[in-house]
């Protein structure tokens, strides 16, 4: 492959950069003499930092200016946190890789003035951080003593809002805190009886031009396959709920023996009605487990919760 060349999109936070860098030098390691270029850029979701994630409500906040690069031909691929990535995909592209996951839990990260407290022990009213529907309705139906404020920019920003003490704790996912070296910052890992973590969330995602052969072939070296069908079968899940990133649906995946188990949750904004179920299958047909599961939670009455919160949260016409 020498002589090659590959051009990748990134956002240019602090996460997506380190993220970006760690795929571009593995792709270094693996196609010695190709030669990687990055262009970094700012996301519609980088640039709107005043109003509620939720009330935007557009999909691929994160991912859009990213993608238009590859329709246009000035980029081959795009790195994305998976998590951020929609589970439709523009006309033209795909999902061409997904790398080895680290751990998808989310976080509890204090203010100093907490060091000795824990979810359950934080005072009345403490005030949590977080603009995700899916952590705010899971913590409010386990932890009904607390309140939740919005909480925007990225994760040093919100750090420094926490430590300025604009915030009691913040929720964050404890795979960017550690990509970022920042792991000491967790305070504790939200157990998935608690909490389920978002879609995707501790993997990255490689999107590349649907067709295109030599690229595919050059990032498919990063995929991990485990990561792959545990992620491909949470994605199905969210696909067939026709969740985008910003409902309060939460998963966990796994293997037992040679099947994958899916755990899926839809719950209401006020945390009171909260659906969980579990489903599992072969791990080599990974989305008919996520599909499966999505039914048996609309059976229960998933699709009206989500309705209701559409309803709500759809910003106005
Ligand atoms: C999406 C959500 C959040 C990000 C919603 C959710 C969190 C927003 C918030 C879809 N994207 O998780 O329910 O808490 O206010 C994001 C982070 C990472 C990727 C930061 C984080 C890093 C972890 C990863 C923002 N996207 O969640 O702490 O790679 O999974």
């Amino acid at each position: 492959m020498a002589g090659s060349q590959l051009r990748i999109a990134s956002r240019r936070s602090q996460l997506a950069m380190v993220q970006t860098h760690w795929v571009r030098d593995e792709l270094a390691k693996a196609h010695p003499g190709l030669e990687i270029a990055i262009e970094a850029m700012a996301t519609q979701g980088d640039k709107i930092l005043d109003v509620a994630l939720a009330k935007i409500g557009d999909k691929g906040l994160f991912t859009k200016e990213l993608e238009a690069q590859m329709l246009v031909d000035r980029a081959d691929i795009a790195v994305h946190s998976l998590k951020d990535l929609p589970t439709n995909l523009p006309e033209g592209l795909m999902l061409g890789c997904i790398t080895e996951r680290e751990d998808p839990a989310d976080a509890l990260v204090v203010h100093a003035k907490h060091q000795d407290k824990t979810l359950a022990t934080l005072p009345d009213g403490a005030v949590v951080g977080t603009s995700s529907l899916r952590r705010l309705a899971q913590l409010r139906h386990h932890f009904p003593h607390l309140t939740f404020k919005d909480v925007r920019g990225n994760v040093i920003t919100r750090l420094e809002k926490l430590d300025a003490g604009e915030y009691d704790c913040l929720i964050l996912a404890a795979a960017g805190l550690g990509r970022l070296g920042l792991g000491d910052r967790i305070h504790e890992l939200i157990d998935p009886s608690i909490s389920l973590h978002a879609v995707g969330q501790g993997a990255l995602g490689i999107e590349c031009r649907d067709g295109d052969a030599a690229v595919l072939a050059q990032i498919k070296v990063l995929e991990h396959v485990p990561t792959a069908r545990r992620c491909l079968a949470e994605r199905a899940f969210l696909r067939e709920l026709e969740g985008g990133c910003q409902v309060p649906i939460g998963v966990n995946s796994r293997f037992v023996g040679d099947e994958l188990v899916l755990t899926g949750m839809v719950a209401s904004l006020d945390g009171v009605r909260l659906i969980r179920d579990t489903c599992q299958g072969p791990q080599e047909d990974p989305e008919a487990i996520g599909i499966a599961l999505a039914h048996k939670l609309r059976a229960q009455g998933a699709g009206e919760i989500l309705e209701a919160i559409f309803a709500a949260v759809r910003p106005e016409a």
